[in-house]
């Protein structure tokens, strides 16, 4: 399946994965895009010089064409967006924000640029800007979210604007790849299924609480604070729920999750640590390899297309 996406990106299949903070490492992002993929370093709140030793260690470890996720809302994103500039990543993803200001700096430098959107508004700014595609992502994602949800989010901004449109939340199989393309994206993103891969090097109780959580068991904190969350529920988010039906201060409620997402991926404390995942975690039963998980979507997406326009 040659699409827009895989055209633009140089990759066999138009298969992205998120670029999660903590998760999106060299060992997984290596290994997505070996696999035919595109795997994305995520930035999240790390330093700058992580982030270069990051993408030298993907370039040490495949040849294939790979991405960067910058977290607008780091505090070194003047310095990493640079870095991807001068280390000329092939593919810049952005995130929690709007990334106008470093347009020019990596458009010149041959960066091919997707922001992930939220809203119709801001994928039409994207466009006018010079995006090379956006990223629509829906509510049922994990992490740092917007409000409107993957199946009605997509077909707006495919109508909105004339670059490609991936479709990003609550995808994690051929059927969410499938829908995706009817609804008029040329390419998707997936992350939790990713963190649940044999390479991610996601602590593994992080992984085992992914595997084992039902359609129902995520919860959105911090909309009180302009900043919802989805993870995972466990003690944190019933604490930090609790704390905000109280009108605890945003102090208050930032000691709770400060270095919590660390805490679940690193240390493995899945009970008081940040366990972000999107609600597709439901359908992900297994650990399998980011290859199996890529075939897997794409062929089984193949099938249910065939006889379809999208075929
Ligand atoms: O960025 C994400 N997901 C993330 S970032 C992250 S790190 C973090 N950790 C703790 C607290 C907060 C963040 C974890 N997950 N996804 C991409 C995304 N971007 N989702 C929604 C948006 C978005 C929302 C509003 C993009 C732009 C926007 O408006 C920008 C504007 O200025 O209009």
């Amino acid at each position: 399946m040659r699409t827009e996406i895989t055209e633009l990106l140089g990759i066999r299949y138009p298969i992205l994965q998120g670029g999660m903070a903590w998760v999106g490492t060299w060992e997984l992002v290596s290994a997505v895009s070996e696999a035919g993929g595109l795997g994305i370093i995520g930035s999240g709140g790390a330093p700058a010089e992580w982030v270069r030793d990051q993408i030298q260690q993907v370039k040490a470890h495949t040849k294939k064409p790979f991405g960067v996720n910058l977290m607008l809302m780091n505090p070194d994103a003047d310095k990493i967006a640079k870095i991807i500039a001068e280390e000329k990543v092939e593919v810049v993803t952005t995130g929690a924000g709007n990334p106008e200001k470093y347009m020019d700096l990596w458009k010149k430098a041959g960066v091919k640029v997707i922001p992930v959107v939220a809203s119709v508004a801001l994928a039409r700014r994207m466009e006018r800007e010079g995006a090379d595609a956006v990223i629509a992502e829906g509510t049922e994602s994990g992490g740092h979210i917007g409000e409107t949800t993957t199946m009605v989010l997509v077909p707006q901004v495919v109508d909105a604007v004339s670059i490609p449109v991936i479709a990003a939340g609550g995808i994690a199989d051929g059927r969410g790849f499938a829908a995706s393309m009817i609804l008029g994206a040329k390419g998707v993103q997936m992350g939790t299924v990713f963190v649940a891969s044999k390479e991610s090097i996601v602590h593994d109780a992080y992984k085992k609480k992914v595997v084992k959580a039902k359609d129902i068991d995520t919860k959105v904190t911090g909309r009180s604070t302009g900043h919802p969350v989805r993870s995972l529920r466990n003690q944190q988010t019933k604490e930090y729920l609790r704390l905000e039906a109280q009108g605890a201060s945003l102090e208050e409620l930032e000691k709770l999750t400060l270095g919590g997402l660390r805490r679940a991926v690193v240390d493995g404390d899945v009970l008081h640590g940040s366990v972000m995942a999107g609600q597709i975690a439901g359908l992900v039963k297994e650990e399998k390899s980011c290859r199996e998980i890529i075939e897997t979507v794409y062929y089984d997406a193949e099938k249910l297309l065939k006889g379809s326009r999208y075929e």
